[in-house]
C-alpha cells in the first residue's frame, strides 16, 4: 500500500493535464487537513470503526477495546459536532503565512461523513441532526475552499472512495460496522445491483464536488482498492465527466497505478531515491492524521529537513495538520506553520518551482535547480555545530557561489571532491540551532 514507485506512473496524453502537472510540481508544499466529528474524541479518523489489526489501523484507538459500543459512539459523533470557533479565513491566512501553496481537505473520509452539503446522504455536516447545520459556515467544504481560493491557494479535494456508512457498501443481511478489512464487505459479482448503486452514489458525490465546489485543481482519491479488480467503480466514466466540467483536473487515484494516478502519493514516508515523475508525500506534523489531545509534534528542524529531502527528490510535501474539535488549529501547529513560513520567506527561492538536480540528496547535502542556478542545502543535525568550511559534493562547473538571502559572492575552490567554500562570519545565521545553510 505504501510503496509508490515511478514505474506505476503513466504519462498523460492531454497537453493541458501535463501543463497542470508542471504547475503541481512547482507548488512543493501543501497543507493537508484531516477533519471531522472524530476530532471530538481525539481518535483516528474512520479506523476506530475497523477490526483491522493494529498495524493497519495504527492511528485508531489506543484507549478502548474497540468494541461495538464504541463504534456506535463514533458513528453518532455527528450529533455533537459543533465547531463554533471554525474560521476558514484564519486557516487560509495561516496557510499563506506558512508558505503553503495548496490545500488538501478531507471532504469525506472512509467513515462516510460528508463535510459538504450533499443531497446523497443525511450523514453530513448540513443535516438537521448535526448541531452545526445552522451555523453560517455550516457548509465547511465550501467555506474552506472559498477562503483558500481567495488567497490564491490551490485546492485538492480528498475523497475516500470506500464509504463505510453507505448502505450500498454492505451486503444484505450484513451488519453495517462489521469491518473486517479494507472492504467492501461483499463481492460485487454476487450483488451486482448493489455495487451498481454504490458506483452511482460515488459518481454523484464526486461530480457534486467538482461542479459545485470548484474550481478544484486536484481530486485526491483515497482507497486505491476501490477501483481496481472487482471493486470497479468505473473511474474512467466519472473522471471523463469531471474533466468536462474541469478541464485539466489532476486526479490522484492512490496506489493503483495507471492513467488516473496522475501523481504518486507515498504516505508517512519519503522515497529512497529521487523520482522523476510527479509525486507528493503526505506526512503528519504530529504522529496522527487526526487531532489528538496529546500528540508529539515534529520540530521545526525536522519539518524543514523533511521538506528539503522531499523537494530534492523531486516531490511535494503535504504536511498534515488537524484542527481541534472547536475548529481552531492547535497552537503547536500554528507556531510551527508560522516559523516554517518565516524560513520559506528567506529560502523559498531554493524550494518553489525547482526541479531535481544530481546528486539530489546525500543526507548532509541536498540539491535543487531552477533557471540555470543550482541550490545546495547543507543540513545540520540537531546536535551539530555550524561549519565554517565545507566541501560541497558538486562536480559541475560553477561560475559563482552566493549564500541565499545574502548578496555577496563567496570564495570557493573547485577540486575533484567538489567545491570547498568558506562562509564569511557575518553571513552565518545567528539562529541557535543551525538548520541549514543554503547556497546558490
Ligand atoms: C490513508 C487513510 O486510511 C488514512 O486515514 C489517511 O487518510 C491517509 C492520508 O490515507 O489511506
Amino acid at each position: 500500500h505504501k510503496d509508490s514507485t515511478a514505474k506505476h506512473w503513466v504519462k498523460p496524453k492531454d497537453p493541458l493535464l501535463l501543463e497542470r502537472l508542471e504547475w503541481f510540481m512547482d507548488q512543493k508544499l501543501a497543507l493537508m487537513i484531516h477533519w471531522g466529528p472524530n476530532a471530538q474524541l481525539g481518535v483516528g479518523m474512520s479506523w476506530p470503526l475497523s477490526d483491522d489489526d493494529k498495524e493497519w489501523s495504527r492511528e485508531a484507538v489506543d484507549w478502548t477495546d474497540n468494541d461495538e459500543e464504541f463504534k456506535q459512539q463514533y458513528v453518532d459523533l455527528n450529533k455533537t459536532f459543533n465547531p463554533i470557533r471554525f474560521q476558514p479565513d484564519v486557516w487560509a491566512d495561516l496557510a499563506l503565512e506558512g508558505g503553503f501553496k495548496y490545500l488538501i481537505f478531507t471532504t469525506k473520509h472512509h467513515d462516510g461523513f460528508c463535510l459538504w452539503d450533499t443531497k446523497t446522504t443525511d450523514y453530513r455536516i448540513t443535516a438537521k441532526d448535526c448541531p452545526f447545520h445552522t451555523h453560517k459556515y455550516a457548509d465547511i467544504t465550501k467555506n474552506v475552499f472559498n477562503a483558500f481560493r481567495e488567497k490564491g491557494l490551490g485546492i485538492a479535494a480528498y475523497f475516500s472512495k470506500p464509504d463505510w456508512h453507505s448502505p450500498y457498501y454492505w451486503a444484505p443481511g450484513m451488519e453495517r460496522g462489521s469491518f473486517t478489512d479494507r472492504n467492501p464487505s461483499y463481492d460485487p459479482d454476487e450483488f451486482p445491483w448493489l455495487w451498481e448503486k454504490f458506483t452511482e452514489f460515488t459518481h454523484e458525490q464526486m461530480l457534486d464536488l467538482v461542479s459545485n465546489y470548484g474550481p478544484i485543481d486536484i481530486l485526491w482519491l483515497d482507497g486505491g482498492q476501490v477501483n481496481g479488480g472487482k471493486q470497479n467503480i468505473k473511474l474512467d466514466q466519472v473522471v471523463k465527466k469531471a474533466r468536462e466540467i474541469e478541464p485539466g483536473l489532476i486526479v490522484a487515484d492512490r496506489t493503483i497505478g495507471g492513467e488516473y494516478e496522475n501523481y504518486l502519493t507515498p504516505e508517512q514516508t519519503i522515497p529512497e531515491h529521487a523520482l522523476d515523475v510527479p509525486w507528493e508525500s503526505c506526512i503528519t506534523i504530529g504522529k496522527s492524521f487526526c487531532y489528538r489531545y496529546e500528540d508529539h509534534y515534529k520540530s521545526l528542524q525536522e519539518i524543514i529537513h523533511i521538506l528539503i529531502e522531499v523537494v530534492a527528490k523531486g516531490g511535494n510535501l503535504a504536511l498534515n495538520v488537524s484542527p481541534q474539535p472547536d475548529g481552531r488549529l492547535p497552537l503547536k501547529a500554528i507556531e510551527r506553520m508560522k516559523a516554517l513560513g518565516k524560513w520559506l520567506d528567506r529560502y523559498g527561492e531554493a524550494i518553489y518551482k525547482t526541479r531535481i538536480c544530481a546528486p539530489y540528496f546525500t543526507g548532509k547535502f541536498a540539491f535543487t535547480k531552477k533557471e540555470g542556478a543550482v541550490y545546495c542545502f547543507r543540513l545540520y543535525q540537531a546536535d551539530e555545530q555550524r561549519e565554517k568550511y565545507m566541501i560541497i559534493p558538486f562536480k559541475e562547473k560553477v561560475q559563482k557561489i552566493e549564500i541565499v538571502g545574502g548578496e555577496e559572492n563567496i570564495s570557493f575552490d573547485a577540486s575533484n571532491e567538489g567545491l570547498t567554500v568558506e562562509i564569511p562570519y557575518n553571513k552565518q545565521n545567528d539562529d541557535e540551532t543551525p538548520i541549514v545553510d543554503v547556497f546558490k
